[in-house]
């Protein structure tokens, strides 16, 4: 059993001062107490301010080693958009081996704690050799994610992912994406394989299924994935790109999300990833589903997807939590404030997401917290009895935050603030980041240095 004692934290009713928080050995909460004394054996979380951590809902960890690659125009005879950026990520992806993937997931993971997060939800379909052979294990790669994983601490939600056609047209996997592919049997292997490696970690572990997108799996797959493991996490990519919408149109007869929630059973175990273009009917209707929006406001805006329908998402009290996906940059609080930032473009509006009396930041911290937790069916996001003792301690007196309070020093942070007010971090109890730094930096930096350097003097 640990103690804590903070001077104040966000608990789901609001802030309170003078908190007592005991985790117990498979941390989870045992009890929190306001307005309390602290008790001789407490770490005293003097000058911080204690916040649930949120869990990062949408993760393809080798993309962080890219990240910055992909910033000059091709020769594309149209210009560069998502689609250019995709031929040359497959490229990237070609020379990844294992020891490379445990490498930059483990720098993932760890960038993601010091920058706030508890736990990540990986969606992983890099399965294969090079060439598309299969490994020995065909859960080879996402036994690499968990030893990354236990690495770093952070809490891991697995997603196997079913990646088998190269469009709508069931046309063949081509060059890169050999790596990605599986039939049925293959996919059921490889879920076995991956629960068998996240047996290997701590119990808030968990695993989830994601048939890739409409693009990359027949709709009969994605029935079949609802029905192998029913109640886990499901994750599916949706309507990122206008294209996208217009071919899963024209073979499936309705838009993506449309098509989800007429012919599949979306409920609050779902996230869709993106779902950047919606009509105002499937605003309402996913609203409605209560899956979970997962938004990825600095790849989405690095790739040039388009612009989520916040604004009435939420008024439908629609769900949502934040993915950094490509991992373009690993900033929490960049990710919220992105979110926002589209809203006043596009609305020509200011503080357009929050949702009175709460604040801007408030809102979407604690929004992001609950979808975040919801997505990777981990029992965290608020600070309660038993729940999983995912915390972030801001540094309250540090010069941008001090003297304020409450939603102030929310705003200040997610608005005007850096990940660098974050000081520490707990896992399910786990103590990973002190005065910003992971305890394992040193390592975790050295092997992703020699990693990255290899890869990049290849290219
Ligand atoms: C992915 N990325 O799975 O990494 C995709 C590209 C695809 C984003 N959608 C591959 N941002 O969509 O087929
Ligand atoms: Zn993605």
């Amino acid at each position: 059993m640990v103690s804590l004692f903070a001077p104040r934290v966000l608990l789901p009713q609001g802030w309170a001062h003078d908190v007592r928080l005991t985790i117990d050995d498979q941390g989870v909460i045992a009890e929190i107490t306001p307005d309390a004394r602290p008790a001789p054996a407490d770490r005293q979380l003097q000058g911080q301010v204690l916040l649930p951590a949120p869990a990062n809902l949408h993760s393809h960890a080798f993309q962080r080693a890219m990240a910055g690659m992909t910033e000059r125009l091709g020769n594309a005879a149209d210009g560069d958009s998502f689609w250019t950026w995709r031929e040359l990520m497959y490229r990237f992806l070609e020379r990844l081996s294992p020891d490379d993937v445990e490498a930059i997931a483990a720098f993932v993971h760890m960038e993601l704690l010091e920058a706030g997060y508890a736990a990540v939800a990986e969606f992983h379909y890099l399965h294969h050799g090079p060439d598309g052979t299969a490994y020995a294990d065909p859960a080879e790669l996402a036994a690499r994610i968990a030893a990354a994983a236990d690495q770093s601490g952070i809490g891991l939600t697995l997603l196997p992912v079913l990646y088998s056609q190269g469009g709508c047209d069931g046309r063949p996997l081509e060059g890169g994406q050999r790596r990605f592919g599986n039939d049925l049997d293959g996919f059921t292997r490889l879920v076995e394989g991956s629960e068998r490696a996240l047996k290997r970690l701590a119990a808030d572990a968990r695993l989830g299924l994601a048939p890739h997108s409409l693009r990359a799996v027949h709709p009969d797959d994605v029935t079949a994935l609802v029905a192998l493991r029913p109640g886990v996490p499901f994750h599916i990519h949706a309507a990122e790109q206008l294209a996208e919408v217009d071919e899963v149109r024209h073979h499936l007869g309705a838009r993506p999300v449309e098509w989800l929630l007429a012919r599949q059973p979306v409920d609050a175990s779902w996230c869709l990833i993106h779902a950047t273009h919606l009509a105002p009917a499937e605003v309402t209707d996913l609203a409605a589903s209560g899956a979970v929006a997962g938004l990825c406001p600095l790849t989405e805006a690095n790739l040039g997807d388009g612009i989520f329908a916040a604004q009435p998402y939420l008024r439908a009290e629609g769900r949502f939590g934040i993915g950094s996906d490509s991992h373009i940059r690993i900033a929490l609080a960049d990710e919220l404030r992105q979110l926002e930032t589209n809203q006043r473009l596009q609305h020509h509006a200011r503080n357009v997401l929050a949702a009175p009396p709460r604040s801007t930041g408030r809102t979407l911290f604690e929004a992001a917290c609950a979808g975040g937790a919801q997505a990777l069916g981990r029992a965290s996001g608020r600070l309660a009895a038993g729940q999983l003792a995912d915390l972030l301690a801001l540094d309250g007196e540090h010069p941008h935050l001090v003297g304020l309070d409450g939603d102030a020093l929310l705003d200040a942070w997610l608005l005007a603030g850096t990940d660098r007010l974050v000081q520490n971090v707990w896992s399910a109890g786990r103590p990973l980041v002190e005065a910003g730094r992971h305890h394992a930096r040193a390592a975790i930096s050295k092997r992703y240095a020699a990693t990255v350097r290899a890869l990049r003097a290849d290219l």
